[in-house]
């Protein structure tokens, strides 16, 4: 036995992020051309505005641009959810939120594995957001029977992940050569193999059920569907991946653009319909095509507190009422117009959004608040001393994702078939069940950092808490 020390949980998933980034860039060449693609766009974006570049330098946030935010998998079984938790547990990644995507359409529910704390979302900002297949919501009992024999039979997992695993878990950490083994076992969990483990009839039957069906249930392993790249200007990556033909969504999901970014926007190009290999009956091989795996770009703004979210949530809803954007993109222009009247009635700058309560904001004494530290002169309320220049307001990043944004990503990646009505609701508790402990809920994570950073505050400026 060695006794070299552990490697933290943040460097592991900056290990299996950077494993994860360069077999992706390698399967879809696609993916690797949008990667260079935004970084072109976001040093111009740098160039135009060097005070964004400023203070992304002073947050320690450059080096990091080019790093992955998110990427996105699909599981077929309880069982295959529990060991991704307890896989993702060992880059320090903590399920947070449940999405019922089941409203839209997409017969899934999901969480977001992702580090929780400040500190560690800025070593390395690298989430999953984790579909389980809900069979529940399939109406033919055969075909819902059939699909469970089919993932009942598969492990998705190498021997030696599962073994790394389990010495993480009883030693309490891996030393850096286990570490790097781990994160490249994790990562051979999610790639892509083109062959169908089911017979040619059976993937085009769970396909007309559903394409998200034939998706998990037809391969050996949850293969990664799309990731996810930050743009500083996500409109200027929308408008070149149309100038150049390479089949962006037809709208960004979330908000408008707007001078305060709230919570998140988003767009893709779709998904690549990619050869596969099915057998026919008589057991001749037979070609085919799926398309599932994508690549995305996102560009966060302040996280909403529950008042705030309502008034997203709704201003949303009223935008898609009176224009539904066609998914081939034929009133994409309309749709934007729209959602920006719409948004006309969420405040756009700092204070309001603050004063009203629509948004979260993190404390931190100035350089001049702690030269004036434990002074009498000080005031001692937050108002006084944000007026004062003795404590700057910095708006908390939003760091989850969106129901409905999420559902227009999957639809618009699993063509229009990709559309249903299910009869039934969100299921928290099954989900809960099935990953083995319950999820965080993000607006407390949210709500308690915001706590922090004011306690903080007054602390270090020698004052007695709110
Ligand atoms: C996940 C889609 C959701 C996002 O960014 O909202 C998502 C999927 O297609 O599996 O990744
Ligand atoms: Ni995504």
């Amino acid at each position: 036995m060695t006794n070299a020390p552990f490697v933290s949980a943040d460097a592991i998933r900056a290990m299996f992020s950077g494993a994860m980034s360069d077999m992706y860039k390698s399967e879809v060449p696609q993916y690797a051309a949008l990667s260079e693609l935004v970084a072109d766009i976001n040093r111009e974006a740098l160039a135009k505005d060097p005070e964004l570049a400023m203070r992304l330098k002073q947050a320690g946030d450059l080096d990091r641009l080019g790093v992955e935010r998110h990427g996105a998998i699909r599981v077929g079984t309880p069982e295959e959810l529990s060991t991704i938790r307890r896989l993702f547990a060992v880059m320090g990644m903590a399920p947070v939120g449940y999405y019922d995507l089941s409203t839209a359409g997409v017969p899934v529910h999901s969480t977001a594995f992702r580090p929780v704390g400040d500190e560690a979302l800025r070593r390395n900002p690298f989430r999953i957001f984790a579909s389980l297949l809900r069979l529940d919501l399939i109406d033919d009992s055969e075909l819902r029977r059939e699909a469970a024999a089919i993932l009942a039979r598969r492990n998705i997992f190498t021997l030696r992940c599962l073994e790394l695993l389990a010495m993480f878990e009883g030693r309490g950490g891996l030393d850096e050569a286990q570490a790097r083994e781990f994160a490249s076992e994790a990562v051979a969990t999610f790639r892509w193999r083109n062959e169908a483990t089911v017979p040619a009839e059976v993937y085009y039957n769970l396909r007309k059920a559903h394409p998200l069906i034939a998706d998990v249930v037809c391969f050996k392993g949850p293969h990664i569907n799309h990731l996810t790249l930050q743009a500083l200007d996500i409109d200027a990556v929308q408008l070149a991946m149309s100038t150049r033909n390479m089949n962006p969504k037809a709208i960004i999901e979330g908000p408008p653009r707007r001078k305060r970014a709230i919570l998140l926007r988003q767009t893709s190009f779709k998904a690549l319909p990619e050869p596969i290999v099915l057998k026919g009956a008589d057991g001749s091989i037979e070609a085919g095509a799926h398309s599932a795996r994508f690549g995305e770009v996102e560009q966060r703004g302040v996280a909403l507190t529950a008042k705030g979210r309502a008034l997203y949530d709704h201003l949303l809803a009223a935008a898609n009422d009176s224009v539904r954007a066609a998914s081939e993109g034929s009133n994409g222009a309309a749709y934007a117009e729209e959602l920006r009247r719409q948004f006309e009635a969420f405040p756009d700058d700092e204070t309001a959004l603050r004063d009203e309560e629509l948004a979260f904001f993190r404390y931190s004494p100035t350089a001049d608040g702690l030269r004036h530290a434990g002074a009498p002169s000080l005031p001692r309320e937050m108002a006084g001393l944000v007026q004062a220049g003795y404590v700057r307001i910095d708006p908390i990043i939003y760091e989850d994702f969106l129901p409905v944004s999420a559902a227009g990503i999957f639809q618009s990646n699993l063509g229009d078939a990709g559309q249903r009505n299910f009869a039934a609701g969100a299921n928290r508790e099954a989900f809960e069940a099935a990953l083995g402990i319950a999820v965080l809920d993000e607006l407390e994570l949210y709500a308690e950092a915001e706590a922090r950073s004011r306690a903080a505050s007054f602390k270090a400026l020698g004052l007695d808490a709110e």
